[in-house]
């Protein structure tokens, strides 16, 4: 059996040498692919194409047909736990994701049940396939949302730019917020070792929402129950690496690196060279090319991506990735160059 342990990927996590930096993209598998938006209309929509193995597994693999991709993520979203608290998830055209079923009062918090594994038995059947189908050499991320971000959406009922309803709940009915929180830390922790004994190599808690909250509620009400997350993935699975990731979250590195985690994602309004001096050798460091950059030009491209690895520095611990998820205007001739231009310039980074 080939050596995982060995890819790219999983080294940088570890902080071991590398010849070159790895390199994978958050929403690798997505609109900008013309092959993406053909099998998601043959799904119907986008939530039919997370519950159907066959059609998920091949979206996931799309982007290594493309691309030489250093890791694959599973392709699903982080609302299937609510979607499987009963919440009624669905993604109206244009408006992204919403609720039928919101929660929006203490009662409806009280009566939450933790998800019935079999009700997501479809995101462990996807990832079982995608470990069969895809390169053997390269590993697979499984990934959840943070228990804050999924209480966003759960509590708010869509998207929003105000977190009116949230911020209401912490302040006013903090206890039921905390009742909330754990419901969801449990359900989330549970899902992610789900994934691992299902075959992913590595995982990612995306906490989206978290860079919106005060410190002191950052600290109650998001980090502290990302730490009994990767608690308990550390307590089960130690070789497993895990990946914090908080948007807006670059002035609390420091106190990410105490939860026990292996890697934090950084989001591109941190410099990852400062990042670097300030967690240490504590953990690996995944980031940080502005998105947008890859709606410039090839050169704007490989000038940015080389100014992300000289800010990083020379060493390992580095994996390479945008600072956020890729968006659907970009063309996907700009992501290999991305790609290249990590192949290019990195090795320079890792001399003995
Ligand atoms: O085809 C479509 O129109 C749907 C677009 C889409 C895609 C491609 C959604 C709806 N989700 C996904 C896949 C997805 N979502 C992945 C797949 C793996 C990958 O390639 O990275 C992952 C990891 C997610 C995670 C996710 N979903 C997050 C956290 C990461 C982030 O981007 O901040 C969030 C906040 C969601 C909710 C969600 N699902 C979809 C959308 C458009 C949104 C965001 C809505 C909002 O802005 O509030």
């Amino acid at each position: 059996m080939y050596d995982l342990g060995q890819s790219l990927f999983l080294r940088a996590l570890r902080r071991q040498p590398v010849e070159r930096t790895p390199v994978w993209m958050m929403r690798q598998a997505g609109r900008y692919l013309p092959e993406y938006r053909k099998t998601r209309e043959q799904a119907g929509d986008f939530l039919s194409l997370c519950k159907n193995p066959e059609l998920a597994c091949e979206v996931t693999l799309q982007p290594l047909r493309r691309y030489a991709l250093d890791a694959a993520i599973l392709f699903s979203d982080i609302l299937t736990i609510p979607d499987a608290m009963g919440l009624g998830l669905y993604f109206a055209e244009g408006e992204g994701p919403c609720f039928l079923h919101p929660v929006q009062n203490v009662d409806a918090i009280i009566n939450l049940q933790v998800p019935e594994p079999d009700s997501l038995a479809y995101v462990m059947n996807a990832v079982r396939l995608i470990r069969q189908e895809m390169p053997k050499e390269l590993p697979l991320i499984g990934f959840a949302g943070s228990p804050w971000t999924l209480a966003c959406y759960m509590v708010e009922g869509k998207s929003t730019r105000e977190f009116k309803r949230i911020l209401h709940l912490i302040y006013t009915e903090s206890e039921a917020a905390h009742i909330l929180l754990s419901k969801l830390a449990e359900s989330v922790a549970d899902y992610l070792l789900e994934q691992i004994k299902a075959g992913v190599n590595s995982v990612m808690l995306f906490d989206t929402w978290g860079g919106i909250l005060t410190p002191e509620n950052y600290q109650n009400f998001s980090l502290q129950y990302m730490q009994k997350i990767v608690r308990q993935i550390k307590a089960n699975h130690p070789e497993i690496p895990v990946i914090l990731f908080t948007k807006g979250g670059g002035q609390w590195l420091e106190k990410m690196v105490l939860t026990g985690c292996d890697a934090l994602g950084i989001d591109w309004t941190c410099d990852i060279g400062e990042a670097r001096r300030r967690v240490g050798d504590k953990v690996a460091l995944q980031g940080n090319l502005d998105p947008a950059v890859l709606l410039t030009s090839k050169k704007c491209i490989r000038d940015q991506v080389n100014k992300v690895l000289t800010s990083y520095g020379a060493g390992s611990g580095h994996v390479f990735n945008l600072g956020h998820g890729i968006t659907p205007d970009v063309p996907p001739e700009h992501v290999a160059a991305m790609i290249e231009a990590v192949q290019e310039f990195s090795p320079f980074y890792h001399q003995q």
